[in-house]
């Protein structure tokens, strides 16, 4: 589960709430979870953590105006890890390294515009600016670090604090990455000081700092933000020198937001497959479905995602901080067709699963729908139930579905989806299944659905609505 969204309140209780919290995730199921950077922003409380001003003060110096952070102080987020631990639930941390923000000083560097539509062509002769780029983070002291970030660690900025002009600065003696993304000519800027990662110095300093925040905080994994903006090979040696030293799995997915399969499957190649993605052309699909009237063909749901051509590396999601509502990606999936897509994520077994916390617990500020009965019945069939021989039916344009056989006393489950304008389908749960009855506990309708000698059934569905059929002796674990 991705613990945390855009919206949640600055009252520094997301931490504690988490402790209080970890004895129910594990018990609906959650082995993980990717919690927000936990490190100092610069609008100190109102920093979802992606401003990054200083990585290693965890809500424990007193700079930008706070000690502890949006989400809570650092002995808090230690405790509400531990306490996941406890009941076995893995934690990944959230590290951002393209950019810092809020610099104590400004130093004089030359620099040259670029063209913000291709970055790899100059605009303008070499000029000398006043860049905000010099970090002494005097409020904490030395502790853990002494490395004090200069111009010299970045590439560029995009404001002169000498003309107060905004544009594309890039540092004469620096160049843009050339293994990032190539939209906008060249996507090593987006936005803050970029952090110049190929820099010996700094990658000294970025690799110290794994180490140190693995071994301070004992976090399982992580999350990577911003890999379009950020060399290809970083990451890989970054990975790889620290698992090297902790001998651990460190399983970690990369935001690369990218809808374009051929671009992922392209990147995960350049990094030797060492880290999973997450799955934005699946997320791109429910979006559509979810705002297609119908239109979308539901037989080529799967068509062209990472879940489809590399389960391996896949991290499925629904909706997450970025596409809910409000923010600058916004791309939500429609309350009638969430369910849908959770149980695409949830209840096959190809990828990694992620459920977000807003669509769990729901958005206090725009009021948005929890969805935490449905996908806690999805989380019970998903450990009960998903085992055995699949069919599969992604054969029409409206009405899919598919079943699982079950294994020993177990019947296995019948999952039917429609974007149109409803109908039905005849699917097989296997001879073993045969003569039974299934019931829908999606909520959606009392139907009751008894098989035949060959363990077929003809399940229905009303348009834009789907079924759960599961025997009628289920009972919830809870
Ligand atoms: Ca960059
Ligand atoms: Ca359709």
């Amino acid at each position: 589960m991705q613990y945390f969204h855009w919206d949640i309140e600055n009252d520094g209780t997301l931490w504690k709430k988490l402790k209080e919290d970890a004895r129910h995730l594990s018990a609906i199921g959650i082995t993980a979870l990717w919690l927000p950077p936990a490190y100092k922003g610069y609008s100190g409380i109102d920093d979802v953590g992606y401003g990054v001003y200083d990585l290693y003060d965890l809500g424990e110096f007193d700079q930008k105006g706070t000690i502890r952070t949006k989400y809570g102080t650092k002995d808090e987020y230690l405790e509400a890890i531990k306490e996941c631990h406890k009941y076995g639930i893995d934690i990944y941390a959230d590290m951002v390294f393209n950019h810092k923000m809020g610099a104590d000083h400004t130093d004089a560097v030359e620099a040259i515009k670029s063209d913000p539509n291709d970055r790899n062509k100059d605009i303008a002769k070499s000029e000398t600016i006043k860049a905000w780029t010099h970090f002494d983070f005097k409020g904490r002291h030395d502790k853990y670090s002494t490395f004090k970030w200069t111009a010299k660690h970045f590439t560029g900025v995009d404001y002169d604090d000498r003309s107060k002009h905004k544009a594309i600065y890039r540092f004469k003696d620096e160049l843009w990455s050339k293994d990032v993304s190539s939209e906008n000519g060249n996507y090593d800027y987006l936005m803050g000081a970029d952090v110049d990662v190929m820099d010996p110095e700094v990658k000294d300093e970025l690799y110290r700092y794994g180490l140190w925040y693995l071994d301070f905080t004992d976090v399982d994994g992580f999350r990577l933000d911003a890999l379009k903006h950020i060399d290809d090979s970083f990451f890989k040696g970054w990975l790889a020198f620290l698992r090297e030293k902790t001998h651990k799995e460190l399983f970690t997915v990369g935001e690369y937001w990218s809808n374009d399969i051929a671009e992922l499957t392209s990147y995960l190649k350049d990094i030797d497959r060492s880290y999973s993605l997450f799955d934005v052309p699946l997320h791109y699909h429910f979006f559509e479905i979810s705002n297609g009237g119908g239109y979308f063909d539901m037989g080529a749901i799967f068509n062209d995602t990472l879940v489809k051509n590399d389960p391996q590396k896949a991290v499925t999601f629904v909706e997450n901080h970025d596409t809910q509502i409000g923010q600058a990606l916004q791309t939500v999936v429609a309350d009638w067709f969430k369910p849908m897509a959770y149980a695409c994520i949830l209840l096959r077994e190809e990828g990694y699963p992620c459920i977000f916390y807003g669509d769990y617990y729901g958005i206090d500020k725009y009021k948005t729908r929890a969805f935490k009965e449905i996908i806690d019945k999805m989380l019970d069939i998903r450990k009960t139930k998903m085992s055995g021989k699949r069919h599969d039916y992604l054969d029409d344009r409206d009405i899919i579905g598919w079943t699982y056989e079950g294994l020993k006393d177990d019947e296995g489950f019948a999952l039917i989806l429609d974007d149109g304008p409803g109908g039905m389908k005849v699917m097989d749960l296997g001879k073993r299944n045969a003569n039974k009855t299934f019931i829908d506990i999606s909520g959606n309708s009392d139907h009751e659905v008894t098989t035949d000698i060959e363990g077929r059934a003809t399940f229905s569905v009303e348009g834009g609505n789907f079924g759960i059929y599961v025997a009628r002796s289920f009972k919830m674990e809870r």
